[in-house]
């Protein structure tokens, strides 16, 4: 009897409001792309530094792994942003790393998940994401359309990843500002940088290009900066280091 009656009651609540109580929840957004453009326009290097225990190709990148600590570490080397995986079956990644490491620092944070249901952009914003990421390769035109507004109402900005020529077709209508190219192929894991080479040459000069995975070094950053891009995903390589912040300024 409770559970029809709660039903009942939860039907009648119209989604508009609990877009707008979830948009005022953990404080207005850090500002995503504003934190990456305000470098980036001044050719400034910005890195979104990834936080991530395992991942499906290298298993566990980092034992000691605190959340809090790695967060304080980047923000103290001027980490532009934070990335957090959330995924829990290919990364080991956790919601709660994500409330951990942005509760402990003032930077912006994007959810680092497979994004496939309206659902999950809701629950983004419930713990306390700034910007999602969008997967070309995962989704229709119409679900990346739809995640999107979704996305803007609430209040998140989006990261839309593409890995090749025909996801970039894919997603050349979108209202976005923030493209991603993943150096990554996510079925075979290959890394290549030459992916971004390709890639960035096709897209708008006002659309801001974050290339991502498999930056390793300062020549890799420079290659990078002759092209003309300076925002980066990174996360093994910061993983990997003894006190990850301090990788970011070699
Ligand atoms: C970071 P790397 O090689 O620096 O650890 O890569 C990031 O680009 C990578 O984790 C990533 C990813 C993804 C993970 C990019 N796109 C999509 C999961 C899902």
């Amino acid at each position: 009897v409770k559970k029809a009656e709660v039903a009942e009651r939860s039907e009648k609540i119209p989604l508009a409001v609990v877009e707008h109580m979830l948009a005022e929840l953990n404080g207005p957004s850090r500002g995503f792309y504003e934190h990456l453009q305000k470098r980036v326009e001044r050719h400034e290097n910005a890195v979104i530094a990834e936080i991530k225990k395992a991942s499906p190709s290298q298993g566990v990148i980092r034992e000691n792994f605190s959340p809090v600590e790695i967060a304080q570490s980047f923000e103290r080397h001027q980490a532009a942003c934070l990335s957090v995986l959330t995924d829990a079956s290919f990364f080991q990644g956790s919601e709660v790393y994500l409330e951990e490491a942005r509760e402990a620092t003032q930077l912006p944070v994007i959810r680092k998940d497979f994004i496939i249901d309206a659902y999950q952009v809701y629950e983004s914003k419930a713990m306390g994401a700034d910007c999602i990421l969008l997967i070309a390769a995962c989704l229709s035109q119409t679900q990346m359309l739809t995640f999107t507004r979704l996305a803007y109402d609430l209040g998140m900005d989006v990261l839309v990843e593409v890995h090749n020529l025909a996801e970039l077709d894919k997603v050349a209508g979108l209202p976005i500002r923030m493209v991603g190219i993943n150096n990554r192929d996510l079925h075979t894991f290959d890394v290549n940088l030459t992916t971004t080479f390709e890639l960035a040459a096709q897209i708008p000069k006002e659309i801001l290009i974050v290339t991502e995975s498999g930056i390793h070094s300062r020549e890799d950053v420079e290659l990078m900066n002759t092209m003309g891009i300076y925002a980066f995903l990174v996360g093994e390589s910061l993983m990997r280091h003894d006190d990850p912040g301090e990788k970011l300024d070699q």
